[in-house]
């Protein structure tokens, strides 16, 4: 069949991906055919702020002139070569990424979980030839409420059973630790086998936790006293989203393994990257790791423009000062309103709690009269809403959509 020139109606495309699609997403009833800056608008034209950034990856916003022209040039010139030879793109851009972000080498991926199965790959490598873990020993504490990705090692340490059950038999050397605990983590990363912790800055999907100020220094401090390698998943918090270009910036510390993903590479074509030093990354030689698309031209083109675009717009200084302005808003709605209890999150990265158990379905369904109110958002878990908007948004754009989610709680009938 042709590719459709018929126009759907929104509630046939719904169909058309009910039917033909597998249903591993619930998706919010809204179908968006646009997208610009801070707004989306759907197929009737109805405009809407986006205030998922599509869990974060659009921190630069839906169409980016500046990411969409580095697209099209190098889309007409040379798209891919494989690792197979050389490229005039791809030492450009591990110079300019490695000086961006301070680390000596990168290894470049497509999706944030292969990014993290790479991360966890060099990891239990250095265990084995670096720190004399003997083979097959190496373990990696993770924390519960965790969210790296969707592979079958990946969900073997998610306490996400509906992301985790039935896809067993698991990867083992995984041990997992309460989150925002030093004292429990002080003893876990006590074990000699222990190669690596692998920790979410601010856990995203958990419903945006942000751990006490100082544990990520502690967890630095552990990892630093017993050879343990800190790796520091900022797929979602990085790229600025936190206020600051990495969230581990918040307290000043450095991981030996960091992971990037989403906004690397501005919401328009699928970027991931692990960094590390010398030391570390050296133990990844020819034929032991690779990837058809990682590090592509094209992908690698865009992603030094959308990193670009962060430094020249300051759009990490302007995720701070508005995160600010949100959470005051909201922190005066939680006060005024029995369906807000709290807001938590730092930069752009927010949720709000809603008063309702986490099965009850307020928070979808203020989802839904956000939506007719022109806003978009969806809850994570339960009753926690998560609120990204892109860092490209205005300090009145932003009060506007205060106004939307103040006037939306104060009509919403339980
Ligand atoms: C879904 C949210 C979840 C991530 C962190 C790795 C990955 C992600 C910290 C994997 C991906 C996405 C995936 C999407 C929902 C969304 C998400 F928090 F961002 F909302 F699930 F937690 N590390 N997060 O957040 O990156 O392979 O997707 O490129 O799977 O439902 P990916």
């Amino acid at each position: 069949m042709a590719i459709s020139e018929i126009e759907h109606t929104a509630e046939e495309l719904m169909q058309l991906e009910d039917k033909f699609g597998a249903h591993n997403y619930h998706p919010l009833p809204v179908v968006i055919a646009r997208g610009e800056g801070v707004f989306v608008w759907d197929v009737d034209g109805k405009k809407y702020f986006d205030f998922l950034s599509a869990y974060s990856a659009l921190n630069q916003g839906h169409g980016h002139p500046k990411i969409i022209e580095a697209l099209k040039q190098q889309a007409e010139v040379l798209t891919l070569t494989s690792r197979a030879f050389y490229n005039n793109v791809l030492g450009e851009f591990e110079q300019y990424i490695t000086s961006y972000f301070g680390y000596d080498k990168v290894l470049p991926m497509n999706t944030g979980a292969e990014a993290v199965e790479t991360a966890i790959k060099i990891c239990r490598k250095w265990a084995y030839e670096k720190k004399g873990i003997p083979e097959h020993k190496a373990k990696i504490l993770v924390f519960d409420q965790n969210f790296h990705g969707r592979t079958t090692t990946i969900i073997s340490f998610s306490s996400d059973n509906t992301a985790r059950k039935n896809f067993g038999p698991y990867t083992p050397g995984f041990e997992t630790v309460k989150y925002n605990d030093s004292g429990e983590l002080a003893k876990a990363i006590a074990d000699p086998m222990v190669a690596g912790v692998l920790i979410e800055p601010i856990q995203g999907e958990a419903g945006v936790f942000v751990p006490d100020a100082g544990y990520l220094k502690k967890v630095a401090e552990l990892c630093q006293k017993y050879n343990v390698l800190f790796i520091d998943d900022e797929i979602q918090t990085g790229v600025g989203r936190t206020g600051k270009m990495l969230a581990a910036d918040h307290e000043g510390v450095k991981p030996d393994i960091l992971i990037l993903g989403k906004a690397l590479s501005g919401g328009v074509y699928p970027v991931s990257a692990v960094l590390a030093n010398d030391d570390i990354m050296e133990v990844i030689t020819p034929g032991t790791h690779g990837s058809t698309y990682g590090g592509n031209p094209l992908g690698t083109k865009v992603t030094m423009t959308a990193l670009q675009v962060m430094k020249d717009e300051k759009l990490t200084e302007n995720a701070a000062v508005l995160g600010e302005i949100f959470r005051e808003r909201m922190n005066l709605l939680a006060q005024k309103s029995d369906l807000v209890t709290l807001v938590r999150g730092k930069g752009l990265l927010n949720a709000i709690v809603i008063n309702d158990s986490s099965e009850g379905s307020m928070a979808w369904d203020l989802c839904l009269k956000l939506r007719d109110n022109g806003l978009l958002a969806k809850p994570t878990h339960g009753n926690i809403i998560r609120f990204a908007p892109p860092l490209v948004m205005t300090e009145e754009q932003l009060h506007e959509c205060c106004d939307i989610i103040e006037e939306t709680v104060a009509e919403f009938k339980r």
